[in-house]
């Protein structure tokens, strides 16, 4: 209960932070980035959104939170626009369950992108199977009205829920994600291997560009590669970082 008055607060007084992780493609290209919460508490330090989001989540602070991530990845990808080596860069943005089912979700993004002035087809948006799956219909009808607009979606930590392949055929989907928990041993356990080569070869037979997270060692980078997965994240590359340093980064790996 502390943490959640401490999170009050957090929003308040300006404590949280956003930090980019790099994504790159085949050819070790920066095509962008996973917008990543951060919390600087004053007296605790930095505190991981593994920690706080599930309490943000649970109290609705999840909602103003959200919301403010989403106009600050809108606002970044407008500045971006004005960059010829960061224009064609996207930004990722984490989207919870309880955000997503808001009956004016798609009303807010809309209005992130209109105030900024961002290029709608920079930013995509993660949502885990978990939210994609309760209530499908709502779910297909909130992704077309945005997709309209040219806001794309990536299915985040794919794998770890149970999406039938039905409605992955059925969900307007761009990308999936390989959850990092399945990348980190694809090298020395078989079962990894195969689950990963199977999402990989699923995704590329529904049209879908396919992203592995948690990248952080050559063979796991050489392997993924080899078995045809498109874009990759993690440690290898780089960090989540303050926008500075993604910058700096993200022009280098042009
Ligand atoms: O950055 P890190 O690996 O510590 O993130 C931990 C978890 O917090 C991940 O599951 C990530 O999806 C989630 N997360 C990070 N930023 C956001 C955000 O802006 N919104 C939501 N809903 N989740 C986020
Ligand atoms: O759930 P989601 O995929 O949104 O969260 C990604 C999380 O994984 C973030 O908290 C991020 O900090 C973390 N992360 C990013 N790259 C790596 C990596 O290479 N290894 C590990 N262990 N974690 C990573
Ligand atoms: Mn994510
Ligand atoms: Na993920």
């Amino acid at each position: 209960l502390h943490l959640e008055n401490d999170l009050r607060q957090a929003i308040a007084g300006e404590q949280l932070r956003l930090f980019y992780q790099l994504q790159v493609d085949g050819q070790g290209r920066a095509c962008g980035a996973e917008v990543l919460l951060r919390w600087q508490h004053p007296q605790r330090g930095m505190v991981s959104p593994g920690e706080f989001i599930p309490l943000a989540e649970a109290s609705d602070l999840i909602l103003p939170i959200g919301l403010w991530v989403l106009q600050g990845a809108c606002q970044q990808l407008h500045a971006w626009a004005q960059q010829p080596h960061l224009a064609a860069l996207s930004i990722a943005v984490n989207v919870s369950a309880k955000q997503f089912r808001q009956p004016d979700f798609v009303q807010q993004v809309c209005q992130a992108i209109a105030t900024s002035g961002a290029p709608a087809q920079r930013l995509k948006l993660e949502l885990t199977e978990s939210v994609v799956l309760e209530e499908v219909e709502n779910t297909i009808e909130k992704m077309a009205q945005l997709r309209a607009l040219g806001v794309r979606f990536s299915m985040d930590d794919f794998g770890t829920g149970y999406s039938s392949l039905q409605y992955l055929k059925r969900l307007p989907l761009d990308q999936l994600k390989i959850e990092q928990g399945f990348v980190r041993d694809i090298t020395n356990d078989s079962n990894d291997a195969a689950i990963v080569q199977t999402i990989i070869a699923m995704g590329r037979s529904l049209g879908l560009e396919v992203i592995a997270e948690g990248v952080e060692t050559p063979a796991q980078h050489a392997f993924l590669s080899t078995h045809g997965c498109d874009l990759f994240q993690g440690y290898l590359f780089a960090k989540p970082q303050p926008i500075d340093q993604a910058e700096r980064l993200l022009q280098a790996w042009h």
